[in-house]
């Protein structure tokens, strides 16, 4: 049986007549790109680290090079990666469906690489850098001998442009989330856990405003909803079967 064969007919009629679409996509898109997720237990970055002991702003007040460091790896291995048929099936379905949003609490940008314009990024992008004391955000910064190297303009230490444990979301990323989640007619959670606030909400949400909810993930549990699907794969190569069999007739 072939991955069409196994597409659940009301998901590709679902997908085929939605008006509006949202995508929430976790460290599982990026997996087949060769970027470690959180909790694999072979590869997860969890696994190494202790996320308290470097995904909090405490963490970059204790050991700002520690932090730096990690975050540099990490950007070091983005660097070498490429988008996957997940991430390119994902920009397709923005140019196919009538309204689609992105919401991704990936920081690696390769939703960007592989085309995807529209995308909210929940927790920040570490590509960017910003201020730990203006805010302000950069795109360039020194090589220093003793990172992290010093905010241009104020000489404060720079930092990851991404959201921390226990830091807010960027205000307006999650109100623009929110609104999609609760206004589309079918929500795919893609690759994620679902267990990080405020992020693992938003399925709900959407599932309590009326909307059909599918689940692509390694670790699924059977559907417990009547309007919402589990599809136990890997997303590289159930995302783009999934969007041809949707759109049979749409140019690539
Ligand atoms: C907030 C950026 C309000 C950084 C990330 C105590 C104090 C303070 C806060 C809390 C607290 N207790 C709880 C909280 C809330 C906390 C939270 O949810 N904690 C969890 C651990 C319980 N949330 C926060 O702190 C958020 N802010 O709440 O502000 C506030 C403020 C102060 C005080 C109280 C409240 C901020 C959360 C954002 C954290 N930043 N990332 C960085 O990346 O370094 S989170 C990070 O981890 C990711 O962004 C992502 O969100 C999460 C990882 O989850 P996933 O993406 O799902 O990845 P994971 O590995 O878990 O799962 C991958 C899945 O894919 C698996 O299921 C696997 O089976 C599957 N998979 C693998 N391969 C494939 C696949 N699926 C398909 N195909 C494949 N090929």
């Amino acid at each position: 049986m072939t991955i069409a064969d196994a597409l659940p007919p009301e998901l590709v009629a679902a997908l085929r007549r939605a008006r509006s679409i949202v995508a929430l996509t976790g460290a599982g898109v990026s997996a087949e790109s060769g970027i470690p997720t959180f909790r694999d237990a072979q590869t997860g970055l969890w696994a190494r680290y202790n996320p308290e002991d470097l995904a909090t702003p405490e963490a970059f007040r204790r050991n700002p090079r520690l932090v730096w460091e990690w975050y540099a790896w990490r950007r070091q291995l983005v660097s070498v990666a490429a988008p996957n048929p997940g991430h390119l099936a994902l920009a397709r379905l923005e140019r196919l469906a009538p309204r689609f949003t992105l919401i991704t609490q990936n920081v690696d940008g390769l939703h960007q690489r592989a085309g995807s314009t529209s995308v909210i990024e929940l927790h920040g992008n570490l590509l960017r850098v910003r201020c730990s004391a203006e805010g302000t955000v950069y795109t360039t910064w020194p090589d220093v001998a003793d990172p992290p190297p010093p905010c241009p303009a104020c000489g404060a230490p720079l930092r990851p442009d991404v959201v921390w444990f226990g830091e807010m979301l960027p205000p307006e990323a999650l109100e623009r989330a929110w609104r999609a989640a609760t206004t589309c007619d079918l929500f795919l959670s893609i690759g994620t856990s679902g267990l990080v606030e405020p992020a693992a909400s938003l399925p709900r949400v959407a599932y309590a405003s009326g909307a059909t909810v599918a689940v692509i993930n390694l670790d699924v549990t059977n559907a417990v909803e009547e309007r919402c699907f589990y599809l136990h794969a890997r997303s590289g190569e159930l995302l783009p079967v999934l969007v041809s069999a949707a759109f049979p007739d749409a140019a690539t």
